[in-house]
């Protein structure tokens, strides 16, 4: 039985779902309320002490983090593969999720709590707030978090994650003018993995970052066709969910435009 944890919207957990989707495997599990800090309850943590969703459980073992927990989807499940079978091609694949685990990830973290997120912490107590950043296990995350949370898209952090993130379309809108996927001809992990963070620039109104890249926009029509889309992505959104990404699109958007202009 593959058992997992996730939650609504998290962009990791996404991956690890659309794994699921696109294998067609059977699956049960539990979501999160990561609002309310179900990630920091002292069971879930035996699981993952990182107080971080996805954890995926088979067969009575644990696999924490997304990209190993898609790669293990992969390879203990090889139909069909999302996998390249080509040594070179592997590495390439490697390489795409690497960039989302080494700087996009962290990135999309800033700004969605910068952005969208903030709106609905900075609505409790300073008491409230106090406890949510203490519980937060890794230190470098807890502080980012802070400074999304209170200082919003001022952050001084928020503007060179803006450019990580226009860094990686702009590296996908490159190999995209010349394959019809990140890797060759076929759909692979480092699509999947993909979709998530593109999806997530745009609730957060960074869709502004492919207006001029043709290729970027026509793979994500693409990966938006595929049926798992719908089945790992908005299937799971809530009305809470939705509420949390209304915000004011049109100043978001220039404020975005604003922070690329500045070399
Ligand atoms: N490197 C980890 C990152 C996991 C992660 O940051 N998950 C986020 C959701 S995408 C989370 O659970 N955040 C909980 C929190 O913000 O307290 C992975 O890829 O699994």
């Amino acid at each position: 039985m593959l058992y997992l944890y996730h939650g609504t919207t998290s962009v990791c957990a996404i991956k690890a779902r659309l794994a699921l989707h696109e294998k067609g495997l059977e699956w049960d599990g539990e979501i999160l309320d990561l609002h309310r800090g179900d990630q920091h309850r002292p069971e879930y943590l035996q699981l993952n002490p990182n107080g971080v969703v996805p954890t995926l459980v088979h067969a009575g073992r644990v696999i924490i983090e997304s990209t190993l927990i898609i790669e293990y989807l992969d390879e203990s499940f090889p139909d069909p593969p999302l996998m390249p079978s080509d040594p070179f091609q592997r590495a390439q694949a490697r390489l795409w999720m690497k960039k989302i685990d080494d700087y996009l990830h962290a990135a999309c973290s800033t700004v969605t709590f910068a952005i969208a997120f903030r709106q609905g912490l900075l609505k409790r107590t300073p008491e409230e707030l106090e406890a949510r950043f203490k519980s937060i296990p890794d230190p470098a995350y807890r502080e980012r978090q802070r400074l999304s949370v209170t200082q919003g898209i001022a952050a001084p952090h928020v503007a060179p994650a803006v450019k990580n993130y226009d860094k990686y379309i702009g590296e996908m809108e490159a190999t995209l003018s010349r394959s019809s996927y990140l890797v060759g001809e076929s759909y692979t992990l480092a699509d999947l993995a993909a979709t998530s963070y593109v999806n997530r620039a745009e609730m957060v109104a960074m869709d502004g970052l492919w207006s001029n890249r043709p290729h970027v926009a026509h793979w994500l029509e693409r990966v938006r066709a595929r049926p798992s889309y719908d089945r790992a992505i908005t299937d799971y959104f809530t009305d809470a969910d939705k509420e949390r990404f209304k915000f004011p699109r049109e100043e978001i958007s220039h404020k975005v435009g604003e922070i690329l202009q500045v070399n």
